[in-house]
């Protein structure tokens, strides 16, 4: 195979002196092994017996599977043991986890994630993933402070995720492009497929949970309104639709063929601000689309300029091919 393995790509990346890139290896390195684990233990759900729910709910008021805390478990122990992250937040966790047993040199860092994002879809066989993002610990110190994570998604240093589907996939961005390594299940190694992933600027695939449609806000209503009318519509043009519930596998099918993905505020989360959690979620997401030349807003701002005030804070997603997001936010900002 002609392709080179995670371990060989940041060699690379230090030959071209992305310094960003190397800097994050290590923690990059620890990611994979975490989300290499996940992937076995999903693939071993139903044969271990914990494909189940538990009676717990979860900060968000969902119900936890077994396997949501089995893989936040999972991420939190391979990525505790080399020192450099100070502290954690995680979808399945109340507070933020403080990292024990800190080294005292070296820089340290956040990590934040969704350890298994649209776990809905783990006893039915369909595309789930881990997301994840990664910002510097203002502090320095090894115990960080709740405002410590309170930053803006601009300030993020790294994000990425892997979908666990017909292969596993683990794709993120320093700042420097996107890449996506396949897992080959018999080395157990990460290879690039995926150098440089683009979105293309147009499109006319749309991902939204449709059956809502009757709780959204005017803008996007009439977005979608005529996304349906197809050609004889606003947009000149026919419209395809998917919704898989997992995010991860959303944002990657429009990372390979284009589209616009919207999880927009409705009546019913409006005091949330939203059903997508921005920390976890919306910012690496972002941050992703952003690098591959994409999009992304809450409708009324970019997500990555939003200054969070809570760990779980919610926010409207509209992400994915620049000119459908583009017009999508114009009708949020318009009179009619
Ligand atoms: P989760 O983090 O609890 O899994 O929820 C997030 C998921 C996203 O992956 C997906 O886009 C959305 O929730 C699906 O929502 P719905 O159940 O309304 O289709
Ligand atoms: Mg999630």
């Amino acid at each position: 195979m002609n392709k080179p393995s995670l371990a060989q790509f940041f060699i690379g990346e230090q030959q071209r002196g992305n310094v960003s890139t190397v800097e994050m290896a290590p923690l990059l390195e620890d990611i994979a092994t975490a989300c290499k684990e996940i992937a076995l233990a999903i693939n071993q759900g139903a044969l271990q017996g914990t494909m189940g729910s538990l009676d717990a709910q979860n900060v968000q008021g969902e119900t936890q599977k077994q396997l949501d805390v089995i893989c936040n478990d999972i991420f939190i122990a391979a990525n505790s043991k080399r020192g450099n992250i100070a502290g954690m937040v995680s979808e399945e966790l109340e507070q933020f986890y403080t990292v024990p047993h800190q080294s005292v040199s070296g820089e340290k860092y956040l990590l934040l994630f969704d350890p298994l994002d649209g776990s809905s879809n783990v006893n039915v066989n369909i595309s789930v993933g881990t997301i994840f993002s990664v910002l510097r610990c203002p502090t320095g110190a090894p115990h960080p402070q709740p405002k410590d994570f309170l930053q803006a998604g601009k300030q993020q240093i790294c994000a990425g995720y892997a979908l666990y589907g017909t292969s596993t996939i683990l794709v993120f961005t320093t700042g420097h492009g996107v890449n996506g390594f396949t897992l080959d299940i018999e080395t157990n190694t990460f290879f690039l497929t995926h150098p440089n992933m683009q979105i293309a600027a147009d499109t006319n695939e749309f991902a939204i949970n449709m059956s809502n449609y009757r709780f959204w806000q005017a803008p996007m209503q009439r977005y979608i309104d005529e996304c349906l009318e197809g050609k004889a519509g606003a947009h000149g043009k026919d419209f395809n639709m998917r919704w898989v519930a997992s995010m991860v596998a959303e944002i990657h099918r429009i990372l390979v063929r284009g589209g616009v993905f919207m999880y927009p505020i409705d009546s019913r989360a409006k005091s949330q601000g939203g059903k997508l959690r921005l920390l976890y979620e919306a910012n690496p997401m972002s941050f992703i689309v952003g690098q591959a030349g994409g999009a992304s807003s809450t409708g009324y701002q970019d997500i990555m300029d939003v200054t969070p005030t809570t760990l779980h804070q919610r926010v409207g997603v509209i992400m994915g091919s620049k000119n459908e997001v583009i017009r999508a936010v114009s009708y949020h900002s318009s009179k009619h």
